[in-house]
């Protein structure tokens, strides 16, 4: 999955791909490279961050995925009106970080258009996710709510099969609490459903390297984690840098037969 940040304060690509023309080339590029999809939000996400209107958000969006119709599209919204006009723009997969807390309307928006949808686990709110994370036992806990979440979409009328799951790095975590998040990936694998991992260029792996304010990680770091997380598992990878990635996995994948 590779992601277009159609905004201009994304943590590690900001700004870059606010002009829509620039996001579209720069989607087909990834999709030419080997991404199986593309992601394309208008609100960031990064810790400290407040979110954007819904019109704004949609005039971020829409001239993209009008550019992107007839491609493999997912929507990073947390908005059922922003995954609504994607859907009907022809996106194929909503990508909500609250798991359908966000927005009391979004399950039904993804169980009426049959789309998938990822489901992710996040520990607060963006604004101040980071300030205190807490768990007893992070795996667990994490694995508990994705199991919740997964239960409650499929009482809401989405199929269990268009579902996958993400414990969302980075989002209400410590630095070892991501990393042990991936090492047990099995806890999530064995919920029955995909497993994807957004681990690209995050704040963690340029902290485990020994920069302990870093905001962003490098290239190498995340193919590295990416790859960690294949062999574990996860078979859906958020990532910034396509061609890299796919050519690790390829690897990866030529490796494990
Ligand atoms: N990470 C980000 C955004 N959306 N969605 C899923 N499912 N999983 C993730 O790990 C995830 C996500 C944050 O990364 P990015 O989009 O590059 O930054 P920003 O939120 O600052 O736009």
């Amino acid at each position: 999955m590779g992601v277009v940040n159609v905004t201009p304060d994304s943590f590690s690509d900001g700004g870059l791909h606010l002009d829509p023309v620039k996001a579209v080339t720069a989607a087909r590029r990834m999709l030419e490279e080997g991404a199986a999809i593309v992601d394309v939000g208008g609100e960031s996400t990064r810790p400290g961050s407040e979110g954007v209107s819904l019109d704004e958000e949609l005039s971020r969006v829409v001239p993209v995925l009008e550019q992107l119709q007839g491609l493999p599209v997912s929507i990073d919204t947390a908005k059922a009106d922003v995954a609504q006009r994607a859907l009907d723009l022809g996106a194929e997969l909503v990508n909500d970080v609250t798991a359908l807390r966000g927005d009391g309307r979004m399950a039904e928006v993804v169980a009426g258009s049959g789309a998938y949808v990822c489901l992710m686990h996040m520990q607060g709110e963006p604004r101040t996710m980071q300030l205190e994370p807490a768990y007893d036992d992070v795996v667990s806990e994490v694995a508990g709510f994705l199991e919740a979440r997964l239960r409650f979409a499929v009482d809401a009328g989405i199929a269990e099969d268009r579902i996958c799951l993400d414990p969302g790095i980075g989002f209400g975590k410590t630095v070892a609490q991501n990393f042990e998040l991936v090492r047990r990936l099995d806890a999530l694998t064995s919920l029955g459903r995909p497993v994807l991992i957004g681990f690209s260029r995050k704040s963690s792996l340029g902290r485990v390297l020994g920069d302990t304010t870093a905001k962003t990680g490098s290239l190498s770091a995340s193919v590295a984690a990416a790859v960690a997380a294949y062999e574990r598992g996860a078979t859906i990878l958020r990532v910034h840098d396509v061609r890299e990635h796919v050519e690790a996995l390829t690897v990866a994948a030529a490796v494990a037969g």
